[in-house]
This record gives structure tokens, sequence and C-alpha cells, in this order.
């Protein structure tokens, strides 16, 4: 992978008007480039500036006439965000004075950036790995102090900082096992402790692996869909839920028929609350697409939560639902709804062995068993007492691990059933691919697409 060696400007700040606006230049002619438009007070040249000095100055257009006034910020390579040469202007927050000031630039020689082109190239200059620049999105679009927090951990390489005694670890044993092909009829006790550091490694890759569903939801948002028959009570249990006023509840039954979204928090995690059409046979053309809808949103949420009407009991749609959905294996929570009404004791026995335990008996009315609802859910994620404690951040580093875990896997077994050092080397050396993937030493183009493109122009 290459290093582009032309010079890129973007607006920084997000669109829009505001108190000051950044525009960015990175690059090998980032400061003869800035230079052709920026004039500081001094009249000395922009490359005279001692790096990281602020220093007010005048904007000016191709006439010399000033397009505004900004503060210049100087950054010489490789002691910048992208590692290149970098200049800063903060000019006035105005959507046409950036997009002018931009617009010099780019008659000044620079190209405009791509999606994420500052920190891709902070990535290929080396001054991030790939996790690293992954958290910078992470922490940018963190919807949780909790995801926050992670993010930064990731950002200051924790993550990386692990990943590379394990390597170091696994180099080693890969050292002691290639000895082994060299030299056979040595007894080398080498490797015996290669094989504990494989074990040892295996252990903490798997360790951090458990902690995968609640990495992803803090970056994502756990989706929690709410379904059940018509006029179960899903719309009231909604809002009631994000205490707020938020679909239309009435006593006619196949009220709700889009399905709603809302973002909200519980217990530090970040949710994405669905409500939806009732579950049942209509000939009302309307309600049928909202059923339809309700299934699919239901098949494709990481969690549901089936309500019962409480008023009703269980029925033996309740059941079919609620033992299809068992079967396939579904994070599933069961709540009997209205318990202000009708607390169904009698149903429990039944509900316990149906559902096997995961079942709360709610009221929005009075907001009984909102919490444990909350509890019940976030505990599929998190126990809670891993606030300290490292989590991956994203779909692709979780594939990465798990590559490399399942590799360990089997170079230990290989070296349990006896099989000679040369397997055992080739499933250590396909660990330590899976590794490098991870923190980007060895990456593909299209990854790295995959990963940039989702940032914004600027970052
Ligand atoms: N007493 C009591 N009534 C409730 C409670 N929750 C809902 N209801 C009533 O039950 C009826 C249906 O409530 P909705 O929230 O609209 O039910 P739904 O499941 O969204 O219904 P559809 O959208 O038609 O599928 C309304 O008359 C609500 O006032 C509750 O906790 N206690
Ligand atoms: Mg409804």
């Amino acid at each position: 992978m290459k290093m582009k060696d032309d010079t890129i400007a973007a607006i920084a700040t997000p669109p829009g008007t505001g108190g000051i606006s950044i525009v960015r230049v990175s690059g090998p002619d980032a400061l003869k480039i800035a230079g052709q438009a920026v004039r500081l007070r001094s009249g000395k040249p922009l490359a005279s500036l001692k790096p990281w000095a602020a220093r007010l100055a005048s904007v000016v257009d191709a006439r010399g006439a000033q397009v505004d006034e900004a503060l210049v910020v100087v950054m010489k390579s490789p002691r910048s965000y992208t590692g290149e040469d970098v200049v800063e202007i903060q000019c006035h927050g105005g959507r046409l004075v950036s997009e002018k000031v931009l617009a010099l630039l780019l008659e000044a020689g620079a190209r405009p950036a791509e999606p994420g082109e500052f920190t891709r190239r902070a990535f290929l200059s080396g001054r991030i790995t790939l996790e690293e620049a992954e958290a910078v999105l992470e922490l940018v679009e963190a919807p949780t102090e909790y995801s926050l927090s992670q993010a930064a951990k990731r950002l200051r390489g924790e993550l990386g900082q692990r990943v590379r005694e394990w390597e170091e670890s696994l180099y080693s044993a890969l050292a002691a096992y290639q000895a082994g092909i060299d030299f056979p009829e040595d007894v080398d006790p080498g490797l015996e402790r290669a094989t504990r550091e494989i074990e040892r490694v295996h252990r903490e890759i798997a360790a951090l692996l458990e902690r995968a569903p609640l990495g992803l939801a803090l970056v994502n948002g756990i989706e929690v869909c709410l379904v059940g028959p018509p006029n179960a009570g899903k719309s009231s249990l909604f809002n009631a839920l994000l205490s707020a006023e938020r679909a239309i509840v009435t006593e006619v039954p196949g009220t709700t028929r889009d399905v709603l979204r809302e973002r909200t928090e519980w217990n530090g995690l970040p949710v994405i609350l669905l409500d939806t059409a009732g579950l049942r046979e209509t000939s009302d053309i309307v309600e049928m697409i909202g059923v339809e809808r309700a299934e699919k949103a239901a098949s494709e949420s990481e969690v549901i939560v089936y309500v019962v009407d409480g008023a009703v009991g269980l029925t033996g749609a309740d059941r079919s639902w609620i033992e299809k959905w068992r079967k396939e294996g579904r994070r599933l929570l069961v709540v009997v709804s209205k318990a202000d009404v009708s607390p169904r004791k009698a149903e429990e026995e039944e509900l316990r062995k149906l559902t096997h335990g995961s079942f709360v008996l709610a009221s929005a009315k009075t907001g009984e068993g909102l919490e444990e609802i909350k509890t019940k859910v976030t505990g599929w994620f998190s126990r809670g007492g891993e606030m300290d404690l490292l989590v991956p951040g994203s779909a692709r580093q979780v594939d990465c691990l798990r590559r490399a875990s399942s590799s360990l896997g089997e170079a230990l077994s290989a070296q349990a059933e006896g099989w000679t050092e040369d397997v055992v080397v080739i499933c250590l050396e396909e660990a330590l691919r899976a590794l490098s993937e991870l923190t980007g030493k060895n990456v593909s183009e299209e990854t790295l697409e995959q990963i940039f493109s989702r940032f914004c122009v600027g970052k």
C-alpha cells in the first residue's frame, strides 16, 4: 500500500454556521499551497512560522483581496495528525466563508479530501494503527458515556498493546517450534514453555471474545423489538420505556401500523427500541403490511421483547410465537403487560417453563417491571462489572480475534495429538496473520476502503 503524495484539503468542522470553521490542508505541499492563500501580519512567509504556534493572518484571494481573518497553525511532519505537513486555518464560522477559504486552497493546487482521508493518512504514515483509526470514528459517534470511555481506551492503543504482547509471545513460540523442525533430535524443553504461552494467549483472546457482544453493543446500539398481539400494550410500553409520548395508544386493536424506532440508553448501553403492529391475521391491507414489517423487524433485531396481553392471558398464538423464537435461539424476553389490572399469578408457572424464566410482569401505567426489563435485556450484553475491561470495537476486530483464536486452538490440538512441529508452525503463522490484520500491519485495500468510507469528509 503506497502513500499518496499529493496534498489534500477539506473543511474539518460540521457544515453550517458556527463560531469558527477549521479548514485543513495536509501533504508535502501543504505550506506552499496554504501560503498562497494566507498572509501573515509580519509579512514573513508561512514556512517561517514556528510549528504549533497560532498566528493571526489574512486569507486573501488571487487578486490579494482579503476574504477573512483567521488563526493559522502549522504542524510539521511527522508531528501532526496525519504525520504529514499540515496547515489548519481557523476562519470565521460561516458556511460561505469556509467554503471560500477551501476553494482558494483548491485553486492553489490542493485536492479535495475524501471521507476519512486525513485519518487514513495518519494510519498509512504509521502514526496510528488500524484499530486506533476505527476508535477515532467510535469516539466521534459514541452514543453513550460508556461507549465513549471504551472508544477512548482503544484510541489510547490499549487493544493494540495487548495484541502486540500476544504477537511477541506467539513469535517466540513460533521460533521454538521452528527450531524443533530444524533440530528434531534435540529434546527441547523450550517447546513445553512455548505450548504454555500459546495456551495463555488462547485463553486471553477467548476472554476478550466473550465481551464481543458488549463491545459491538456499545458501538452500534442494541436493537430491541417489541412484538405481540394487537392491543397487548406494546406502544404503551414503548412510550413508558422512553419516558415520552412517542407512539399513538388507543383501545382499538391494530392501532400501530408502521415500525417506530427510537434511540435510548439503558444502564449505560445504547438501545434502539422498536414498536410494531400487533401480530394477527387481517384482511386490512394497511395492517397486513404492518404485520409483515413487524415480523421482519423481530427477525432482524438482536432482542425480541414479546408482549403478552395481561388482560387476556397467554393464548395459543403467544405460545407458538414464543416457542418458535426460543427454538431459533433468539434472545427473547416475555413481558406480561397491564400488571396493574390483572396480575396473572396463575400463569407464572407455565410462563416460567415456556420462557425458561425469562419473563417480566410489567405495567406501563404504574411503571412496575420497567427497570427489570432494562436490566434483563442489558444483562445479555453486560453484567455491569466490565466498565474497566477492554472490549473489541468492531465486527472486523471480532472477526480477526475469532480467526486467531481458532488457529491457536488448532495449534494446541495438533500439539496434543502429536503432530509434527511444522503443523503447529502453520497454525501459529495463521494466528499471527489474523492479529496483524487487526492492527492493520497486514490489511487489504478493500478493508481500508470499508473502514474509511464511513468517516466524514474532513476527519
Ligand atoms: N391498565 C392498563 N392498561 C394498559 C396498559 N398498557 C396499555 N394499556 C391499555 O391497553 C390498550 C392498548 O394499548 P396499546 O399500547 O395501544 O397497545 P398495542 O399493543 O400497541 O396495540 P396495537 O398497536 O393495536 O397492536 C390501551 O387502551 C391502553 O390504555 C397498562 O399497563 N395498564
Ligand atoms: Mg401499538
